[in-house]
């Protein structure tokens, strides 16, 4: 027997469950049964398929404070942002149930009179998720309701640091008549599981969220058997401020796309690029409201940032920025922290760092972290040569009222998700993706069930009447 999982609460370092590892041969085994459902599943009508996810979304908001509670105490991030997620994984839900019934296929004109032409769309079969521990119960049903919708089979490993949320999810699924096999968690430690997921010739897919070289193995491990893969990989999201910007929205956007998750959001904004003429009117009306903030445990209604997850996201991010300050960054608000190795929790209270250049590690590497290091620039077309500078393209933002700079921005940022004057673009209903090394593929919206279909065609001769 492996020694369990043990899940801590990130916020105090108190044992919150042990959770059992599950075998080499027992996760064989529900892989097997994965893909032996999928048989059936695939089978069921799509209403059938629709009306079940609609249950499971039911259930889960009905059961919302309880699952809210169990997000925070294992991930740390306040309860109100634990609510809000439990309401953006249930709306993957609504929307994939939606989609569910709108899988159509089409004819295309024949090249002669004889033969007729017919396209149609059908699951891929087992598909293996891992997800991570930032949104415990979003990254798992944008994953789960569009493989389910389709038809195919579904089996998950969560981050070990947050399974008690998916477990309890799924669990739900069961309870309105998902059929047992059709979805399915098992625990385990990252590489091994991952191993097993891609080794398996009953998977057809992996989607995963995560870090960019695990994602770049997982690629790597499922060309073997030329696996179907979704990668949802890091980010490192420039916020342009242009001369013109309302201030007042580009602070509170700021703050929304930053703090969020104490900074632990792969769309979150990065890197802070500000137009040399408004810095110091820009600096100090977030500084005051980055100050307003208040650090402490997410079960406490006051609290705006929770603890960072685990020792190691907190050392990532002291030692950047330490490396800022040690090359000349002036530090306007925050590098304190909050910790006690002994106990294992970790507060960051948020940062703000000016003066800021490339020469930084800040600049180069995601943070994953309530830190805002702040560049200035001259002009917009530098902003964007700053912006590009990465191999990441995921997330961008910018804000301007000027539609001749907004465009301009548009057209040239290489990333996948863009907001203009919006830091907080994501939703069920839009294609969330990345470009350069976040990843391949899009979760959401109607691109979102696309990677869960094959496209087959059949080709009638002979058709002569
Ligand atoms: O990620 P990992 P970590 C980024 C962020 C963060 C850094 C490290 O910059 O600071 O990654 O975080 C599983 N084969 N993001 O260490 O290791 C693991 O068990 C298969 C961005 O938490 O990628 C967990 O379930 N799976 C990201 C999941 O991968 C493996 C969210 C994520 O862990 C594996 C998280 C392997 N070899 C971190 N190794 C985002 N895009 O939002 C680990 N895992």
């Amino acid at each position: 027997m492996s020694t369990p999982i043990k899940v801590h609460n990130p916020a105090t370092g108190e044992l919150l469950k042990e959770v059992k590892v599950h075998s080499n041969e027992e996760i064989k085994q529900a892989l097997e049964k994965g893909h032996l459902a999928f048989k059936k599943w695939s089978k069921v009508n799509a209403h059938t398929r629709s009306k079940l996810l609609k249950d499971w979304s039911r259930i889960i908001q009905k059961h919302k404070e309880e699952i809210a509670k169990v997000m925070t105490l294992e991930n740390g991030k306040p309860l109100k942002e634990s609510i809000g997620e439990v309401d953006y994984a249930t709306s993957y839900i609504d929307w994939y149930a939606e989609e569910a019934t709108r899988i159509y296929g089409r004819t295309i004109p024949a090249s002669s009179e004889s033969k007729r032409i017919i396209v149609s769309r059908q699951p891929i079969g087992l598909v293996a998720a891992i997800t991570p521990w930032n949104f415990p119960a979003a990254m798992m049903t944008r994953k789960a309701a569009p493989a389910l919708a389709a038809g195919c089979t579904f089996i998950i490993k969560p981050a070990e640091e947050t399974p008690l949320t998916t477990m309890r999810l799924i669990k739900l699924a069961h309870e309105v008549g998902i059929p047992q096999d059709a979805i399915q968690y098992v625990n385990g430690n990252g590489p091994e599981v991952g191993s097993l997921f891609t080794d398996s010739e009953h998977v057809r897919k992996i989607t995963f969220t995560g870090s960019t070289p695990v994602g770049k193995t997982l690629i790597r491990n499922s060309a073997d058997s030329i696996k179907h893969v979704t990668m949802e990989l890091g980010g490192h999201a420039p916020l342009i401020v242009a001369e013109d910007a309302d201030l007042d929205v580009a602070v509170t956007q700021t703050i929304l796309s930053k703090f969020r998750n104490a900074g632990q959001t792969c769309v979150c904004a990065n890197r802070v690029l500000v137009n040399e003429n408004i810095m110091d009117a820009f600096t100090e009306k977030l500084t005051k409201a980055v100050k307003a903030l208040t650090v402490g445990n997410g079960l406490d209604s006051a609290t705006d940032i929770g603890p960072i997850i685990n020792e190691k996201g907190y050392r990532k991010i002291v030692g950047q920025v330490k490396d800022a300050i040690d090359k000349g960054a002036e530090v306007l608000a925050g590098n304190e922290y909050d910790a006690n190795e002994e106990q294992g929790y970790y507060f960051v209270h948020p940062t703000i760092l000016k003066n800021v250049d490339e020469r930084m590690t800040i600049m180069e590497e995601e943070t994953f972290g309530p830190v805002l290091p702040i560049v200035s620039f001259k002009e917009i077309t530098e902003a964007v040569d700053i912006a590009n500078n990465t191999p990441y393209g995921l997330a961008a933002y910018f804000f301007t009222n000027d539609y001749k700079v907004g465009t301009y921005l548009y057209e040239h940022l290489n990333f996948g998700i863009i907001g203009w004057n919006d830091g907080a673009p994501s939703g069920a209903h839009v294609p969330f993706g990345g470009m350069k090394e976040s990843g391949i593929g899009r979760e959401g919206g109607s691109e979102g069930i696309d990677p869960y279909l094959e496209t087959k065609y059949l080709s009638i001769g002979n058709y002569d009447q």
